[in-house]
């Protein structure tokens, strides 16, 4: 038996149109890569999408890979992750397992306020798969807490638990603020447990369970990832007698350099030219290049750095995509302004977590405060989708946020 696990796609996660496409071309090279090594199944572990509405281009490119997989007889079992649906609860992930083109693994029923999943099996493996979906604001929380498990851990053979949520325990370093599930609230004795939501590859064998691996992307989603990262990837998973053989894929679709520069008690002019020493006699053929600054300037402000020219000159050396971050760049001239380095969820739940209480709303906990908010936020952050008027649009958004708000306007 041999399958591939994928997370995290996040197909159209990049708004620019030199970066678009990125996820696209991953996950169709991933499938191929698939082929190649004769994988019997592919298993997606959540954030197929990046948004509940993906536009069409990158959806057609999608659905034909989808197909292509299903016609040579590779079966693909999916979760949906927190960024698959919409303030309402759908997913387009529904659409493609009506069309036969993924299932869904998170099957079951509700039997005493408690949660019964059952297993999919795999037709041509065995396997028997199994999961909990990732939601917004750590709502798979409830699902892990109200799991039968005994049933799920009775069973015999071969079987995968999908999960999309960070595990307590296995917290790559610099996201230990991030929500998390502890691992006691996994159902123990499964073979494999197929993780997403964590931007980060890892594999571990933890006793009383098996193993526990997450992929990170297929492709970088960030700044910060892209720079950490360099390329995403996936794990192609081979059961040999006993043993299971892990082989994290490298997936390469641009090339990745990276510039930082130390910026304390520099001037303008002595950033500049550290940048141009850095980029000197180089090729950036297929690439993208990360420039990130820190420190605190000497002389002059970080908005007086000239960047144009020098992108200009990155690009005339057949750059792909040239990119900034300089948040943590401050200057002697101004106080300093505390950024969080965290991603922009992080921020948005921190700020909105001062400021629960403040205003009185229909004595909700600052909990269910908490859930509105966040609700309200992803339904306004909506975008127009691709063929929709503005009517619809706006019927949609109203729809969207008289359910959460639960009243008529
Ligand atoms: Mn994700």
């Amino acid at each position: 038996m041999k399958f591939a696990h994928f997370a995290d796609v996040h197909i159209g996660s990049w708004r620019d149109p030199r970066l678009a496409n990125a996820s696209t071309e991953a996950f169709l090279k991933s499938a191929d890569m698939c082929f190649e090594k004769n994988a019997d199944f592919i298993l997606i572990s959540g954030d197929f999408f990046n948004t509940s509405l993906p536009s069409i281009d990158n959806l057609k490119d999608v659905v034909k890979k989808l197909k292509e997989t299903n016609d040579r007889g590779i079966p693909v079992y999916a979760i949906a992750g927190s960024h698959d649906f919409s303030p309402t609860g759908k997913t387009i992930l529904d659409v493609l397992e009506n069309a036969g083109l993924l299932t869904n693994v998170m099957k079951g029923s509700v039997v005493d306020n408690k949660l019964q999943l059952r297993f999919t099996a795999d037709e041509k493996t065995g396997a028997k798969i199994t999961g909990i979906i990732g939601r917004k604001g750590m709502l798979e929380r409830k699902y892990f807490d109200s799991l039968i498990k005994e049933n799920l851990e009775a069973e015999e053979g071969f079987k995968i638990f999908m999960f999309h949520t960070a595990v307590s325990e296995f917290k790559p370093q610099g996201l230990e603020k991030m929500d998390s599930t502890p691992l006691s609230a996994f159902p123990k004795n499964f073979s494999y447990y197929a993780g997403g939501h964590v931007h980060e590859p890892y594999v571990k064998q933890q006793p009383g369970y098996g193993t526990i691996a997450n992929t990170g992307p297929l492709f970088p989603n960030n700044f910060r990832e892209i720079e950490k990262l360099g390329c995403g990837g996936f794990y192609i998973v081979e059961k040999k007698a006993a043993d299971l053989e892990v082989l994290f894929e490298r997936v390469m679709i641009h090339n990745v350099f990276s510039i930082s520069a130390d910026c304390n008690r520099k001037s303008v002019a002595e950033v500049e030219s550290a940048i141009k020493e850095q980029i000197a006699n180089k090729e950036f053929n297929n690439t993208i290049v990360t420039i990130r600054l820190s420190g605190k300037l000497r002389i002059g402000k970080p908005s007086e750095i000239g960047f144009k020219p020098i992108f200009d000159a990155i690009y005339d050396k057949s750059a792909h995509f040239v990119m900034k971050n300089t948040s943590a760049l401050t200057s002697s001239e101004f106080e300093e302004v505390k950024i969080s380095t965290e991603s922009v969820e992080d921020t948005e739940d921190a700020i909105i977590r001062e400021h629960l209480s403040k205003i009185k709303v229909d004595n909700l906990s600052p909990e269910s405060e908490f859930e509105l908010t966040k609700k309200l936020m992803a339904a306004l952050n909506n975008e127009k989708g691709e063929g929709e008027t503005t009517a619809t649009f706006e019927k949609r958004l109203k729809d969207d946020v008289e359910k959460i708000l639960n009243v008529k306007l």
